[in-house]
């Protein structure tokens, strides 16, 4: 049997080790009986194109990100509202794999033809650029480049920044030919994908975290027996703090990796206060969403507030 399993990333990325680890112990698991082909850097289709291919059952697996199923699923734009998430990186973890919120997310997904098995952090969303963005009015006709979301267009517009959507891989090209100003993207991303060498400013703004949906088709999953799924079911938890730890290691060693090969890239980190400026202007981005997805989108919001709480006190209990 071969089993196919696509993602977005460069090898040796997070989705990648995802993927690699996933296959490995699928095959060894399996004593071989099953392969599973890890197709990467979106070999059969980037972004939007690729979430058809898992629902179309062209590949068996994936990793996708809100962003690329915003508008299949619109409730999901909530995991990519600005200042959502905990600055704590293991309370979004527990948020992630427990909370109700993703849950019902789950459900959403699964009626369009996608299952999501695991949620993931890869890293808070750093945004780059050639000035330090020190409050919103920095960012005024700044021409930023973002996932084909609706949502963080509106996000990001709303702090005066001019969001264009840019396919992943043609990100390097367009801030080198300054056809783009800016992009957004976890450090482990900025480094492998260069996007450092041609920017000139790191601004450590921790707005957004960067999450990763491993899915699975659902035509193709219920063809499995239930050995083959509960083997699948295990793996991926016992994936999930595998792959915590490498974004944690990641966050790291990839910004020491960019500093040793720039030394003179400004590194923008923020006091509370100029982070309040822009939780301020954030706020319409959230209005954004309520209009869009009306009832349905404000009681997931109250319900990734509770989960956030709940988690903030076990991790600090
Ligand atoms: O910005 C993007 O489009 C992409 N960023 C990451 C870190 N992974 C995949 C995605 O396509």
């Amino acid at each position: 049997k071969v089993w196919k399993f696509s993602h977005e990333e460069s090898v040796g990325s997070i989705q990648d080790m995802y993927a690699m680890k996933f296959k490995e112990q699928v095959e060894e698991r399996s004593n071989g009986e099953i392969r599973v082909d890890v197709y990467p850097v979106g070999q059969l289709g980037d972004g939007v194109g690729a979430v058809e291919l898992i629902r179309y059952n062209a590949v068996n697996f994936s990793i996708n990100n809100p962003a690329t199923v915003a508008t299949i699923v619109p409730e999901n734009q909530l995991l990519s509202l600005q200042f959502v998430f905990s600055d704590d990186m293991e309370v979004n973890r527990r948020v992630l794999n427990d909370g109700n919120a993703i849950k019902e997310i789950n459900e959403l997904y699964r009626a369009k033809d996608i299952i999501p098995l695991a949620w993931f952090q890869e890293g808070f969303q750093v945004i780059t650029s050639n000035h330090p963005i020190n409050k919103p009015d920095d960012m005024k006709g700044f021409k930023l480049r973002v996932m084909a979301s609706p949502l963080l267009i509106a996000s990001y517009s709303a702090y005066g920044a001019n969001p264009t959507p840019v396919p992943y891989m043609e990100t390097y090209s367009n801030l080198q030919l300054n056809m783009i100003d800016g992009q957004v993207n976890p450090v482990f991303a900025i480094e492998e994908m260069k996007f450092y060498e041609v920017q000139k400013c790191l601004n450590f703004l921790n707005q957004e975290i960067f999450v990763g949906t491993f899915c699975v088709n659902p035509v193709f999953w219920d063809s499995l027996t239930e050995e083959e799924q509960e083997m699948v079911l295990d793996i991926t938890n016992e994936l999930d703090s595998y792959i915590f730890d490498i974004q944690n290691e990641y966050a790291d060693s990839r910004l020491q990796k960019i500093i040793d090969n720039k030394p003179q890239i400004t590194l923008k980190e923020y006091t509370e206060e100029e982070r309040n400026v822009f939780k301020e202007k954030a706020v319409s981005g959230y209005d954004w969403y309520l209009n869009l997805v009306g009832e349905k989108g404000q009681s997931l919001l109250d319900v990734l507030g509770e989960d956030i709480k709940t988690a903030e006190q076990t991790v600090s209990s």
